[in-house]
């Protein structure tokens, strides 16, 4: 593992405006959106093409990447959950693609860029000074080979998982790759999760068959990896399905490019065999919605319900006619446990125009959540000041097994009654549900 230390040359790093007409501009957006009983939503802070978050161990500062070439540090200096100061960390280094930054638990901040992959030892510490540590984990040109570059799908995202590996998801660059690629995308990695120790050694695939993931999270309750794989486009405003799949063993294979999304066979490979071995996603999404961020909330202010499960980010639709209802609100974040997915805010599509993109979701210290848009430029906090917040009741056994957390079927069912649905769980497909969800839950 290389290390350098770059030289900038200003101690004065400029500063993104918190107090002007953008923020006015986005607090006027958020008076719009309907909230659940108990929930607020506020401007945590304004950031200019803000995508993935890590936030620090100890310091109330949230790194957040971009697709594009700048890399933010974002500080809550006063500790009133609202940001005050937001400038460039490391603004000498040259970035490229610097979306996926991700915090091991003793303090090395990691920043998974197009093709390249740095790591910042006590970066909250040092991260005010233009000079900062940085080592190379994975040098240039060597995430991918050089050849493979692209745009598209080209955004990593990165965890630390409780073995204390490094995990990066790699999109393929397709929407559907050609056969002649698949061996050398196999082997390195692209379209799949690879895994490595921290320093750069022990490189290997850690699961395969995905289109392009640009989110996931360990489950808390029981060490396993969830993920979320945006599907393929051109097969129809209403197909296929996105995906949140679940890693129960290394090597697994999710099943792309043989289908294109849930299990709706692409054109292109509706002739090949699909291996024995494919795993199918754990929960399926409206098609084109764009799932992206995702989190466990492992924290207990919000209501007991919402305790186990997860919060994705939809970044809404390019491939559809009429863009999906949920795209087109701010900021939003919906949990998804087995079966049961259920939304946050929301605000409805006036004129069908998005006014915000949904990237990622971090949850706070205070269990509030965090959510980034990279269309807004913005990052917003919900939180929950009602009744029901605290420690959850006893959990079922069955939730239990199903690694739901504390999703019980009685919480289940509340949740589906909330959604204007009726009948259990069990009689309604994943995707019945997502349909009535959309058309219940739209407001104005
Ligand atoms: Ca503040
Ligand atoms: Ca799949």
């Amino acid at each position: 593992m290389r290390e350098f230390r770059t030289t900038g040359t200003s101690l004065d790093i400029p500063q993104i405006d918190q107090k002007g007409e953008t923020a006015d501009r986005l607090r006027g957006i958020l008076e719009d959106i309907e909230m659940p009983e108990g929930f607020e939503i506020d401007l945590f802070a304004v950031v200019p093409d803000a995508r993935h978050m890590a936030l620090g161990n100890s310091v109330p500062v949230v790194f957040v990447g971009t697709r594009k070439d700048k890399f933010w540090a974002v500080t809550d200096r006063d500790g009133d959950r609202v940001a005050d100061e937001v400038k460039e960390f490391a603004p000498a280094l040259d970035l490229a693609v610097p979306n996926g930054p991700c915090m091991t638990p003793d303090g090395f901040l990691v920043l998974a860029e197009h093709n390249r992959v740095l790591m910042f030892p006590a970066a909250e510490f040092f991260y005010e000074s233009p000079d900062v540590a940085v080592a190379e984990v994975v040098p240039q040109g060597e995430l991918i080979p050089v050849e493979e570059e692209s745009f598209n799908h080209g955004a990593r995202v990165c965890d630390i998982g409780p073995d204390g590996m490094l995990y990066i998801s790699m999109g393929q660059p397709h929407n559907v790759p050609p056969a002649e690629k698949m061996d050398l995308y196999n082997e390195v990695g692209m379209g799949g999760i690879i895994r490595l120790n921290t320093d750069g050694s022990g490189r290997e695939v850690y699961a395969r068959g995905i289109r392009n993931s640009v989110g996931m999270d360990f489950n808390p309750a029981n060490d396993e990896l969830w993920f979320t794989d945006n599907q393929v486009d051109g097969m129809g405003d209403d197909i296929p399905p996105g995906e949140m799949n679940r890693i129960t063993a290394s090597g697994q294979n999710f099943g792309f490019p043989w289908y294109g999304g849930g299990t709706t066979r692409t054109n292109e490979y509706m002739d090949a065999e699909i291996p024995a071995d494919v795993v199918n996603p754990e929960a399926e999404y409206t098609a084109h919605a764009a799932d992206l961020g995702m989190a466990f909330y492992g924290a207990d202010a919000f209501p007991a319900k919402y305790h186990g499960g997860i919060f994705s980010a939809q970044h809404g639709s390019w491939n559809r006619t009429t863009p999906v209802a949920r795209g087109c609100s701010p900021p939003w974040a919906r949990m998804a446990a087995r079966a049961s997915p259920r939304s946050l805010p929301r605000a409805g599509p006036e004129n069908g125009e998005y006014l915000g993109r949904p990237v990622d979701v971090a949850i706070m210290k205070d269990g509030s959540l965090l959510v980034s848009d990279d269309f807004a430029g913005a990052i917003y906090r919900i939180s929950y000041s009602g009744s029901e917040g605290g420690q959850p009741e006893d959990s079922g056994m069955e939730a239990e097994e199903a690694g739901m957390g504390n999703m019980d079927m009685e919480t289940m069912e509340e949740n589906m009654e909330d959604m204007g649905m009726e009948g259990s769980p069990d009689e309604m497909g994943m995707e019945h549900m997502e349909t009535e969800s959309e058309e219940t839950e739209t407001s104005n």
